[in-house]
């Protein structure tokens, strides 16, 4: 399996910066040594068609759960290393999408202000931002295609090692399990002149097997399962614990995501929800989910403290 792994990675290109980032990432994680450091994982994946790309397939997520997941995180106390697909919601500016800066602002002399009627929405947004900001505790590392998550996964994890115990992983992103190898794509734009094409995915290696064994094996890792079809939702999230023998499966169904999720255990499962009225009034499920991962998550830093 390990060499399956490392003939997967030696087969797909180095992201572009990435000793640059692994730096980064490792002086984050010194810096928070002492702390609680949460990897979050958000968006989707672009799987290329071509070298030069200019077609991919892609999927729907659009990293709200990953977004909002790392702004309670941070509420929380916890470091978060925010892993995201470019251009998906980030934490904090997630609160403006579909607004342009442009209507937010005017000019009073020479300065520019706030127009009155956005700051009550803007400031503590603002000031929570500012918050982390002066603290340090949000990296963002941004990726775009499933290589180079895949890449930036392994390398956060190995470092966030160092942290035993106090790691929590939280793979929220919705990872393409199909992909064209490098070696079987054109290197440059399909033509349509040779006529229609008949594309071959192969599948993408499963990475929570070799991160729960061996990149991170004493951190509280949490993975989502997402499905369409309620009749196997449960029984695939039972199916990834017992495969991994990481600690917990998040599982949540395409159409009811916002409203309702399943924390599957080995040996329970509790189902969290959010009503309309609760989100009406702005509760978001991501509060709710992270409250509780506080919790389980101290109590398996407490129970290895006494390992
Ligand atoms: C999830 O299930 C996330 O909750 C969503 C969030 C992707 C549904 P949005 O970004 O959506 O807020 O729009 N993520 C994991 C999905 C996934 O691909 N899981 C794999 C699987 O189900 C296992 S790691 O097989």
């Amino acid at each position: 399996m390990t060499s399956q792994i490392e003939e997967f990675y030696a087969s797909i290109a180095v992201p572009s910066n990435f000793e640059e980032t692994k730096k980064q990432i490792q002086k984050f994680c010194e810096r928070h040594s002492n702390q609680k450091i949460v990897l979050v994982t958000s968006g989707g994946t672009t799987v290329p068609l071509e070298h030069n790309m200019v077609r991919y397939l892609d999927n729907f997520s659009a990293g709200s759960r990953g977004s909002a997941s790392t702004e309670h995180f941070l509420d929380r106390g916890y470091a978060v290393i925010f892993l995201h697909r470019l251009n998906s919601f980030e934490p904090f500016v997630r609160h403006f999408s579909g607004n342009s800066i442009l209507d937010m602002l005017e000019a009073k002399g020479d300065d520019l202000v706030v127009r009155r009627e956005w700051v009550g929405a803007v400031a503590p947004v603002l000031q929570r931002y500012r918050a982390v900001r002066a603290d340090g505790r949000l990296l963002s590392v941004p990726f775009s295609t499933l290589g180079d998550y895949l890449w930036l996964l392994r390398a956060a994890s190995e470092r966030l090692a160092a942290l035993g115990p106090r790691a929590l992983l939280y793979l929220a992103a919705a990872v393409s399990d199909f992909y064209i190898p490098p070696a079987d794509m054109p290197v440059h734009k399909m033509q349509s002149d040779a006529g229609p094409v008949n594309i071959s995915l192969k599948m993408v290696p499963k990475m929570l097997g070799p991160l729960v064994s061996s990149w991170l094996p004493r951190a509280y890792v949490v993975s989502f399962k997402l499905e369409t079809d309620e009749s196997l939702l449960l029984q695939k999230a039972r199916r990834a614990l017992t495969t991994y023998r990481h600690k917990l499966v998040i599982a949540n169904l395409l159409k009811t995501r916002k409203e309702r999720v399943v924390l599957v255990t080995a040996d329970a499962e509790q189902e969290i929800t959010v009503t309309a009225e609760e989100s009406s009034s702005g509760v978001e499920i991501e509060a709710k989910i992270t409250a509780e991962l506080l919790l389980r998550h101290e109590q398996f830093i407490a129970a290895s403290a006494g390992r």
